[in-house]
């Protein structure tokens, strides 16, 4: 595409983002089957939780085919498992991906917890300006990349209290099949959210892990949250019936 980087992805890492792709394809297919052998109106988490695969196959189809990306200049480093260089690969693709997901992933949970509109709808903002913050800091090279990222740590720091705080006594009290639905699914969600900074640090914004490492740092992370994620999420589902959660 024209574009010259110095630190990039290779085909090692390209061959990983194309397995993500293929994890996220199926699970896809196989969220849509499942919504198949329930009535129309149980089908919302089969159809939230597919909705999020299929955007997340076609970002790593994306990433695999090393589209996606633009240079961002960096710190001359020379880090071990790192070439240094001039500039990084950043996949903007990423957070097109989280801008659409994230808020879905969000509905899957606050929907389970049985969330009034008003509250889900917040929390769901609070979530947009999180992704952009990360996005813009990753987009910037001077060291105010890390305002943004502090800002996109306190959003996040909302939406987890949000979720092991009101969400899960919202949950427990609408029953015990919703509540251990939500403790399961929000607590592998607080877990595995709060682990992406933590990714952003050492790839986007410290430039310090190699593109392919971050290629399964994040790989591993989306795995967890998207396919794992609705896998539980639609099992604990198996015995509720929507109409308990006022859908
Ligand atoms: C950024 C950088 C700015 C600070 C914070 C971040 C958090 C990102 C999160 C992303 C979650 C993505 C998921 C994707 C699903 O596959 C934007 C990295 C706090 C929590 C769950």
């Amino acid at each position: 595409n024209g574009k010259t980087v110095d630190i990039a992805i290779t085909t090692h890492g390209s061959d990983f983002l194309w397995a993500v792709c293929a994890v996220m394809t199926c699970s896809s297919f196989a969220f849509l089957g499942l919504a198949l052998t329930k009535p129309r109106q149980n089908r919302i988490f089969h159809y939230i939780t597919a909705a999020i695969t299929l955007v997340a196959a076609v970002a790593y189809f994306s990433m695999a085919s090393n589209l996606g990306w633009t240079p961002i200049d960096v710190e001359f480093r020379r880090t071990p498992g790192i070439v240094s260089g001039r500039n990084r690969e950043i996949f903007y693709v990423r957070y097109i991906d989280w801008f659409i997901t994230t808020p879905l992933l969000l509905m899957d949970l606050l929907l389970t917890a049985g969330m009034p509109w008003p509250t889900t709808l917040f929390v769901i903002l609070i979530d947009e300006i999180m992704i952009v913050t990360g996005l813009v800091g990753a987009l910037v090279k001077s060291r105010y990349k890390w305002g943004y990222f502090v800002f996109g740590c306190v959003a996040l720091a909302y939406i987890v209290f949000h979720l092991v705080w009101d969400a899960r006594k919202h949950a427990n009290a609408l029953g015990r099949d919703i509540g251990r639905t939500f403790l399961y699914c929000g607590s592998l969600t607080s877990l595995l959210w709060i682990l992406y900074p933590i990714a952003w640090g050492v790839c986007e914004g410290g430039n310090v892990i190699a593109p392919d490492s971050e290629a399964v740092f994040y790989g591993i992370l989306d795995m967890l949250a998207k396919p794992v994620f609705g896998a539980l999420l639609i099992w604990g589902h198996r015995n509720i019936d929507p109409a308990r959660l006022g859908i």
